[in-house]
């Protein structure tokens, strides 16, 4: 599938069926129509934005674009980017980026963001924080009606030290909302996973709406042994949602 190839969905031939990759790709690669030469460029993580990395990497090396400096959002960006030979900076050298294209977990309504199942909230977090412009590239599977809305994770990175003692001050936060929190891990022993910050994440999974995002975002970022959380409020700029019936691009 060539994701530069899609239709308006009023001349799309009913027999074209797209994977979710596919939706994926077509989001991603109307983003990257977004990038121009000489901009400083959040580069996000997970299997959406890897697709406009690599688009990003192929139009550099078509010449298409010049000058471009990435922000990798996460150890595995960071080593995609080298291998496609884009230019790798950091906030420390570029405090102020032109644009972050990334994915994400859930989309409501108002462009609040869930992030983080992948494990990279706190770098996106801070790259992400730190643009003029936040593209969000999703397919259609990731639209919510509210925060939490999907019944699958809202991560929050905590430090190692104590963490089922932070795991259960977070849930506590959140008993109203019949919230249940967990230690992420990996593999069949179910060693916890470590973020490339070093820490760890505790899940939270909610039965009903948590109410005031702020207040709740608030409330977890007060807790101590709180590294950060996967809610990304009034952050994205623009969200492009690639569906079946063709491509959206709301922006704010
Ligand atoms: C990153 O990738 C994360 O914040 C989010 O968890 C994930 C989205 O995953 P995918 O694009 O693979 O569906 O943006």
């Amino acid at each position: 599938m060539d994701a530069g190839l899609l239709l308006p969905s009023s001349s799309r031939s009913p027999s074209v069926i797209f994977t979710q990759d596919d939706l994926k790709k077509i989001a991603a690669y109307k983003a990257v129509e977004y990038v121009e030469s000489g901009m400083v460029l959040g580069l996000g993580t997970g299997s959406t934005a890897k697709h406009a990395v690599n688009r990003i990497g192929e139009l550099l090396r078509q010449g298409k674009l010049k000058d471009i400096v990435g922000i990798p959002t996460s150890k595995i960006t960071h080593e995609q980017a080298l291998s496609l030979g884009i230019p790798l900076s950091d906030l420390d050298s570029h405090p102020v980026v032109d644009l972050a294209i990334d994915g994400a977990d859930e989309v409501d309504p108002f462009f609040n963001l869930v992030k983080g199942r992948g494990g990279s909230l706190l770098r996106e977090k801070m790259v992400e924080s730190a643009c003029k412009k936040f593209i969000v590239i999703v397919d259609e599977s990731k639209l919510v009606n509210y925060v939490g809305g999907s019944g699958l994770a809202m991560p929050v990175e905590v430090i190692r030290f104590c963490w089922k003692f932070t795991a259960e001050r977070l849930r506590k936060l959140f008993e109203e909302a019949g919230c249940v929190a967990k230690l992420r891990t990996v593999g069949e022993k179910e060693e916890p996973y470590v973020t490339d910050n070093g820490n760890f994440i505790v899940d939270l999974y909610f039965k009903r709406s948590i109410g005031d995002l702020k207040v709740a975002s608030d409330a977890i970022l007060h807790l101590a042994g709180v590294v950060e959380h996967g809610m990304f409020l009034d952050m994205a700029t623009t969200v492009i949602v690639a569906g079946e019936l063709g491509l959206t691009v709301k922006n704010k």
